[in-house]
């Protein structure tokens, strides 16, 4: 049987089948996916072949295949240093909800998160989330963050999901895709799916809760499948992604608007960090490039693994 995995609690996973029917599935014995090493073989998002096991009591599926996969993001997992995680595969736009404060959100996470996705090729959509609870100065900061990523030609809306500001254009973006919903801890992911999708009622953070710090609300992701033609996967909070596989010589393809200046830098191999005549760097010194996003970017490079979540954006 074929089907799509919905759920993954890392033991059990949840296939639901072309004919609409749900199975819990176990793995088959030592499953080894050449080329991934992951904590997790078989993520939500995954299409996969399973056969029926009922000689216990209990019926459940045994996966013993898995369909190649057209896209997938990953994390690094925290403790396990050369392990990756993979939050979910087959994605056709990967959004990120992006807040201020409440949890800041800084742009160096921004683009580690846009990096990832032009590297695995999935459209990606910037929501800028709680718009309702900001002051005139953070609107202010909101417009000149929006404004930035869409001169890079990423597509960006201010959008709260609690009164459900710009919702419909979201929906919109949605319909006939499956979709992510990605971000740190408390940006409102499971918030917005609740209300693109009230009847979902997915449990998210009671305001008493607001103080306990680092708890995350959703433990696993999950696909979900809504009235309007659209699948979307809720996902849990992360802190940050490990730019595993990929290459130094390949980071600036992922910056669009490096790679535009590309070919007006002297040497063909310009990593755009000591080479003369860079075009990027002239550039970044006349103002047309960001210096968060230059800064990200040698962040990157140098693989420098925890900083990132603490600086900001300004040019110091
Ligand atoms: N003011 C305001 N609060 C919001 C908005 N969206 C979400 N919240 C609040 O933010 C808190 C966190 O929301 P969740 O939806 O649980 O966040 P999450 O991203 O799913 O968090 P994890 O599951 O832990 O990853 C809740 O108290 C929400 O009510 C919004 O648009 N405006
Ligand atoms: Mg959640
Ligand atoms: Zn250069």
């Amino acid at each position: 049987m074929k089907g799509t995995v919905y759920k993954s609690t890392g033991s059990w996973y949840t296939v639901k089948t072309e004919q609409g029917v749900f199975y819990e599935c176990r793995l088959k014995g030592k499953f080894r996916i050449k080329g991934i090493k992951s904590t997790n073989p078989v993520a939500v998002g995954d299409h996969v072949y399973f056969e029926i096991d009922n000689k216990g009591d209990d019926e459940f599926g045994v996966i013993y295949e898995i369909g190649e996969r057209e896209n997938y993001i990953i994390r690094k997992s925290v403790n396990l240093s050369k392990q990756t995680q993979i939050i979910a595969a087959n994605i056709d736009i990967a959004f990120l909800l992006v807040t201020l404060n409440n949890p800041p959100t800084f742009t160096a996470f921004i683009d580690r998160f846009l990096v990832a996705s032009e590297a695995y090729k999935i459209k990606a959509v910037l929501l800028f989330n709680k718009v309702d609870s900001y002051t005139k100065e953070e609107l202010d900061e909101v417009k000149y963050l929006a404004h930035l990523y869409r001169t890079i030609g990423y597509e960006c809306i201010g959008i709260s999901a609690t009164t459900g500001k710009n919702i419909d254009k979201v929906k919109q973006l949605m319909i006939g895709k499956v979709s992510v919903f990605s971000g740190h801890s408390g940006v409102g992911k499971s918030t917005l799916v609740n209300t693109i999708e009230p009847s979902l009622n997915l449990k998210t953070k009671e305001i008493s809760d607001q103080h306990l710090q680092g708890q995350h609300t959703t433990t696993f992701a999950e696909m979900y499948d809504l009235s309007f033609d659209a699948r979307i996967i809720d996902t849990p909070g992360i802190k940050g992604f490990g730019m595993v596989e990929i290459d130094k010589e390949e980071l600036a393809g992922y910056y669009p608007e490096f790679f535009k200046l590309k070919e007006h830098c002297k040497f063909n191999n310009c990593l755009h960090v000591e080479e003369p005549k860079c075009a990027v760097k002239e550039a970044l010194e006349n103002d047309e490039i960001a210096w968060s996003r230059y800064k990200s970017y040698l962040q990157i490079l140098e693989g420098d693994e925890e900083h990132f979540r603490k600086d900001i954006y300004t040019r110091e």
